[in-house]
């Protein structure tokens, strides 16, 4: 490997870590349970800080099976629904914005049929021309099944 082969590797690694992962928050390796039947649905809440026009989030189902999972994030009367369509991978749902602004928003997850599945979600806030703004962290489920 050249000099400059080693050189653009690592510049490559720095980019990706500046806008990756450390811009997101993340809800990782959660579980909808069996116990609780096809109407399970665990609640989360975040909220955005001064200057937020919306929330951005995305979930991955990370069970390989055909039990979908959804995401739902509602702020007063404004909320919009994104599915994983492939349960297993790495990649994520589509994402969604709810556009409500500086408030709490709530973030339900469901799935299509009775069975345990694990997911993670990701989110941020963001303002009007899609700069980071501040994102609350929950540090449990508001319901948890
Ligand atoms: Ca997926």
């Amino acid at each position: 490997m050249t000099l400059k082969t080693k050189l653009t590797l690592l510049l490559t690694v720095f980019t990706l870590g500046a806008v990756g992962p450390a811009a997101a928050h993340s809800i990782n390796n959660k579980t909808l349970r069996p116990a609780f039947g096809a109407s399970a649905t665990d609640i989360w809440q975040a909220t955005c800080g001064a200057g937020s026009s919306h929330m951005f989030a995305q979930i991955r189902d990370q069970s390989a099976d055909n039990n979908l999972v959804s995401l739902v994030v509602v702020s007063g009367v404004r909320g919009a629904t994104t599915t994983d369509l492939t349960g297993g991978d790495p990649t994520y749902s589509p994402g969604i914005s709810v556009n409500a602004g500086n408030a709490t928003y709530t973030m339900l997850v469901n799935h299509t049929r009775t069975g345990g599945q694990a997911y993670s979600i990701e989110y941020h806030c963001e303002n009007a021309s899609g700069g980071h703004t501040e994102t609350t962290t929950p540090t449990a489920e508001s319901q948890n099944n």
